[in-house]
């Protein structure tokens, strides 16, 4: 077999190679913390911790100026970075995309925290601003609501629950309901610091704001 066709053969099977991002689109690449419930467990305050706040709004620093991208917006163990229609690293390849982010997202984190940490990582694309700005909105809801249930099941475990008795507890309940829980326990969740309830940004601002109000705007 001649070398020419065997690097050809082999060079045809790196199938998702030719992958990019559609010409035009913007894009989203969401790093996220892999197995960070059982990594933050022992090594952070829960349900929020300050200094795990602080390395996750580094690292979407890090991953905004490496990816040149436009805006960085971190909640939970999560950071998204909106990449504009002009992006051009990599040829717009997936694969380095995806693979250049976990790498970057990990190695600065692992750097600041001083122990391994790993991430993986994915791509979202959009046909507009509009659309990157619904993404926004529905990262930031999702931060809310999952803040509202960690301050319910922690408020729950402080007070005594077990695991299964917090999270029985909490089962079928409302946004109304977890509210009036905290409420009985002397907590007002609209009081809650900002970095606990939504998120950071960092970079420049959307045009227009995503739908809650509560994001730590960091420019
Ligand atoms: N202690 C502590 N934990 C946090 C904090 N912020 C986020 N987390 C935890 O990070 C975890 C993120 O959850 P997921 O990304 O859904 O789950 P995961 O365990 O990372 O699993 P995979 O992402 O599927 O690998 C949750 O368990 C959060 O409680 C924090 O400030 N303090
Ligand atoms: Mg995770």
């Amino acid at each position: 077999m001649r070398t020419t066709d065997l690097e050809t053969r082999m060079r045809e099977r790196e199938w998702f190679h030719s992958l990019t991002l559609l010409p035009g689109a913007w894009a989203v690449v969401r790093v996220d913390g892999r197995g960070f419930s059982r990594y933050t467990e022992s090594r952070f305050e829960k349900p929020f911790d300050l200094r795990f706040s602080e390395l996750m709004t580094g690292t979407a620093r890090v991953l905004l100026e490496e990816l040149g991208g436009r805006y960085a917006y971190t909640e939970s163990d999560e950071i998204s970075v909106v990449l504009p229609p002009g992006f051009d690293l990599f040829g717009r390849e997936v694969e380095k995309l995806v693979s250049l982010s976990a790498g970057i997202a990990s190695a600065a984190f692992t750097s600041a925290a001083g122990e391994v940490a790993v991430f993986d990582s994915r791509v979202w694309m959009g046909t507009g601003l509009g659309d990157v700005l619904d993404y926004l909105s529905w990262r930031q809801a999702d931060a809310t609501r999952c803040a509202l249930n960690g301050w319910c099941y922690w408020t729950l475990r402080k007070s005594g629950a077990t695991p299964r008795q917090a999270t029985r507890a909490l089962e079928g309940t409302t946004t109304s309901d977890k509210n009036d829980l905290l409420h009985s326990h002397g907590v007002n969740f609209n009081e809650v610091p900002a970095w606990h309830a939504a998120a950071s940004a960092c970079g420049g601002r959307p045009t227009r704001r995503p739908a809650t109000t509560r994001s730590a705007a960091w420019t």
